[in-house]
């Protein structure tokens, strides 16, 4: 051999040693990169493993978490396959203290390795000395401009590290020597305030200067006293801040700066700010400084943030002006989205710019936002005159594609931008119809328009809310596109600090709506579902242990209204919106739903009582189970499986909540399939029947009946909207109707996720991404696809807790061939359409061939 070829072979082997080579990466603490405010006093550490070798397990791990250089604890050499929320157990953790932690991981290879870069965390701090402060000066009664709160601290020493501790009642936005502090917007989120009141840590070390240091935090109304659920002043009616910063100085002496007595407040220029109304800047106002009032208000609601922030995503600075033929100058971003519009202008002093933000052109197509209803959504910005000024709204944001402008300014760099809360991107999915694949694109995007901190119905009207019913229609296909778990994990604690004395849940969360406004099946059911959702693909059993009084809570409060197990009271939204014609409609009766939905959140609570080892609620809540099924069986279902109301959304809910003894199942099922084809092939469900539909045929075995609901294309459908131009899901099948006129005015969002849940059939059955459902987070995969509805490809890939899952599948004439890959530290079976059984793998990449039958159906 010559020299040549043995380097070759020495850099080929080297090469093979390395990729064989297990390798952590992307270390978590609860969840998070580097999280700044931990308040458990167990934070749980997650990884992921990668290596070329196939059939990696992890065999064991080690966790060692250090402060500075010194061990604070290492968790020994522990024997285990998991590398999802290992728990911290060593001795109480500093509240606001820095900690670094790796991990060592051994494989079933005998190869071990070592995290390179290390993880941080910082415990959250519970030491407040900051005094809460308002405006000094009396505010006017109408249009409150945002205060705006400073102080400025004076250091000669080099600051080593600098970490503020900031919340708000309203909106902040704080500034250290004018450079904002952080990336959030709307911060400090949308919590059940008076009970619930985040705070964010951020390391300012480097904004900080030796010399004078001015720090400045602007408040805007949001959600704490803005107009919100049809009233304002929902929480409070005086904006505040509180404001703590710990310096520590490269000699080791320490300083803490708090918002107190001797901070100054006043108004700017940001004269008016509301979620729904929009923002007004007069770029020409001055400030004019007066004291602050400090307010004696106990602490003991402020809670550590433990979701990302919302932040700045997608920029559109692609725009379309049109000229409508009303006359007016409308800028199209040829997406409906959630966020705001900035720009430059020029032009003489007063000059104004208003911008009015619609999702929709009308018939003739002219600007149209009537159905906002009473959101203003309107940012009017003022020009100083100086030169060329920039505008960007500050605590507000609106649900729009199209937004009418008027001005005589001159106006560049015109561009929109998404805001949404930060979850990490997972899911993708792509197949051989366009359609499809643009009705993916409108449930990623209505997905981050209505994930602004909280899971909301809509980005745009008057409303905005929390409504559980949606969110728990479309956590499943949420967890898909996004990893939402730390963004469902604060929700939840909302859910739970507003949940009723007697159990009930409300409406939405966080609740603006009041006491009465609680208690509808479908709706209160997030209290059980969104828990269970987290921990199956999550593995979040610590979630599903905080919530289960909740889980609890919510079925005792049913059980309470429903003698003789039957829950037949109270007020309930029903299968909203569901179809309605001149002739036919496909009204469930309410009844049917409460009882489904008693029997859905007692199985959870069941469920969950097996995972966290509550026999005697186990036994308790099975019994009750059994009654309740027997009760709803005897009331509304004959002996063949024809169930009362006869739609199809009865049917699904018996179907998919296991209502119905074994025998007369198919039956039922065939009922459904019926009913769908005297529909000539249309879905007829509301916002209950929908997100279960397709599932549940596939389940009964009719996943071509699925696949003719998914491919049709006239109203009732998922592509109806699509075919008429949407770019994110309808509130109503028909929000524009075939001549395109408008449904409604009254309630008509085009960006409502809740019909998006279509998005778990597609990834679980065309592309067959599934969980074996003895196992959580993944760790045992399903790959089935299920092929039809014509397509020639599809490909999906899901970024699961422990690393990418792919599958990429097409066929050619009779041939089907599939490509799947598995992440290290899992198993999966492989269904490989055309082939009898399963093959049973490790991770890696895999190649499959088989035949299928192409007829078509
Ligand atoms: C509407 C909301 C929401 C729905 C409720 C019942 O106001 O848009 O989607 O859950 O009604």
């Amino acid at each position: 051999m010559n020299k040549h070829i043995s380097l070759i072979f020495l850099a080929q082997a080297l090469y093979l040693s390395l990729s064989a080579q297990v390798q952590v990466k992307q270390l978590l603490t609860e969840g998070l990169k580097d999280p700044q405010t931990i308040d458990n006093a167990h934070p749980r550490f997650s990884w992921k493993l990668s290596t070329e070798q196939k059939n990696t397990l992890q065999s064991a791990y080690e966790i060692t978490v250090m402060d500075g250089k010194k061990t604070t604890w290492t968790s020994g050499k522990i024997t285990s396959d998991e590398s999802l929320h290992a728990p911290y157990e060593g001795d109480a953790l500093t509240p606001g203290k820095l900690y670094s932690w790796k991990v060592k991981v051994w494989d079933n290879h005998g190869h071990n390795s070592a995290s390179t870069e290390p993880a941080y965390f910082r415990m959250g701090i519970t030491n407040w000395k900051a005094k809460w402060i308002e405006p000094g000066y009396t505010e006017q009664a109408t249009n409150r401009p945002c205060p705006i709160f400073k102080t400025s601290y004076r250091t000669g020493k080099k600051v080593a590290s600098a970490i503020a501790y900031i919340t708000s009642h309203g909106l902040y936005e704080a500034r250290i020597n004018d450079k904002k502090v952080g990336d959030g917007f709307l911060t400090p989120g949308f919590t059940s305030y008076n009970k619930r009141l985040q705070y964010q840590a951020y390391d300012v070390t480097n904004l900080l200067q030796s010399g004078d240091n001015n720090i400045e935090i602007t408040v805007g109304s949001g959600w704490y006293r803005g107009t919100i659920g049809w009233g304002d002043n929902k929480y409070g009616k005086t904006l505040g801040v509180l404001y703590q910063m710990e310096v520590t100085y490269t000699d080791g002496t320490k300083e803490t700066i708090i918002s107190d007595e001797h901070w100054k407040s006043g108004t700017g220029k940001i004269t008016y700010s509301e979620i729904y109304n929009g923002e007004w800047q007069d770029n020409r106002k001055e400030t004019t400084w007066t004291g602050v009032k400090v307010i004696d208000v106990p602490l003991n609601n402020l809670v550590a943030s433990v979701a990302p922030p919302v932040t700045k995503h997608q920029v559109f600075s692609n725009i379309k002006m049109l000229k409508t033929p009303a006359g007016e100058n409308v800028i199209d971003f040829g997406q409906n989205l959630s966020g705001f519009v900035h720009f430059k202008a020029s032009g003489q002093p007063g000059d104004s710019i208003i911008l009015e933000h619609g999702e929709i052109l009308d018939k003739k197509g002219n600007f149209y936002n009537a159905n906002l209803r009473t959101a203003a959504a309107k940012d009017i910005f003022v020009l100083s005159g100086k030169g060329e000024e920039y505008f960007e709204p500050h605590f507000t944001f609106h649900g729009f594609r199209y937004v009418r402008v008027r001005t005589k300014a001159k106006m560049t760099g015109i561009e929109a931008v998404a805001i949404y809360s930060n979850t990490p991107a997972t899911g993708d999915f792509e197949c051989s119809n366009a359609m499809i694949n643009q009705l993916q694109h409108n449930i990623q995007w209505s997905q981050v328009d209505n994930f602004v901190d909280i899971p909301t119905d809509c980005p745009q009207r008057d409303e905005r809310l929390g409504w559980t019913g949606d969110a728990q229609a479309f956590v499943q296909t949420a967890t898909f596109n996004h990893n939402v778990n730390t963004f469902f994990t604060k929700w939840l604690r909302d859910l739970a600090a507003d949940q009723l004395q007697n159990g009930s849940v409300p409406y939405v969360i966080p609740n603006v709506l009041g006491n009465d406004a609680t208690g509808s099946a479908g709706w209160g059911d997030a209290a059980t579902v969104v828990p269970w959702t987290m921990y199956q693909v999550y593995s979040d059993k610590r979630l599903l242990e905080q919530q289960y009084p909740s889980m609890k809570g919510w079925v005792d409060f049913i059980q309470l209204q429903s003698p003789n197990n039957m829950w037949a009271s109270g007020s309930h939204f029903g299968d909203w919106l569901s179809y309605k014609s001149e002739n036919r409609y496909a009204d469930t009766y309410t009844y049917i739903t409460t009882q489904c939905y008693y029997a859905l959140s007692t199985q959870l609570v069941i469920n969950a009582a097996k995972v966290l080892g509550k026999q005697d609620d186990v036994a308790k809540y099975s019994a009750l189970l059994k009654k309740i099924k027997d009760a709803f069986c005897a009331e509304y279902v004959t002996p063949n499986g024809r169930i009362m109301s006869n739609t199809q959304t009865s049917y699904v809910l018996a179907l998919a909540f296991d209502m119905l003894p074994e025998n007369i199942r198919a039956m039922a099922a065939k009922n459904l399939v019926d009913d769908i084809a005297s529909y000539n092939n249309h879905l007829t469900t509301g916002f209950l029947g929908t997100y279960l539909l397709s599932n549940t045929l596939t389940r009964f075995g009719y996943t071509d009946v699925a696949y003719k609901l998914l491919l049709q294309e006239t109203y009732p459908s998922w592509l109806y909207p699509v075919k008429m131009g949407a770019t994110t899901i309808w509130e109503r099948w028909d929000g524009m109707k075939t001549d395109s006129t408008f449904q409604t005015t009254d309630m008509n969002s085009f960006n409502h996720y809740a019909y998006g849940a279509i998005g778990d059939w597609m990834y679980k059955n065309i592309t067959g991404i599934n969980m074996d459902s003895s196992t959580t987070g993944f760790k045992k995969i399903r790959i089935m696809p299920r092929p039809g509805g014509n397509l020639t490809y599809a490909k999906a890939s899901y970024e699961s807790g422990y690393g990418k899952i792919g599958v990429d599948w097409k066929i050619q004439d009779t041939k089907f061939i599939m490509d799947v890959e598995i992440p290290v530290n899992t198993t999966a079976e492989i269904y490989v359409p055309g082939k009898e059984g399963k093959e049973e793998v490790g991770s890696g990449k895999y190649h499959y061939e088989s035949t299928i039958n192409t007829t078509k159906k």
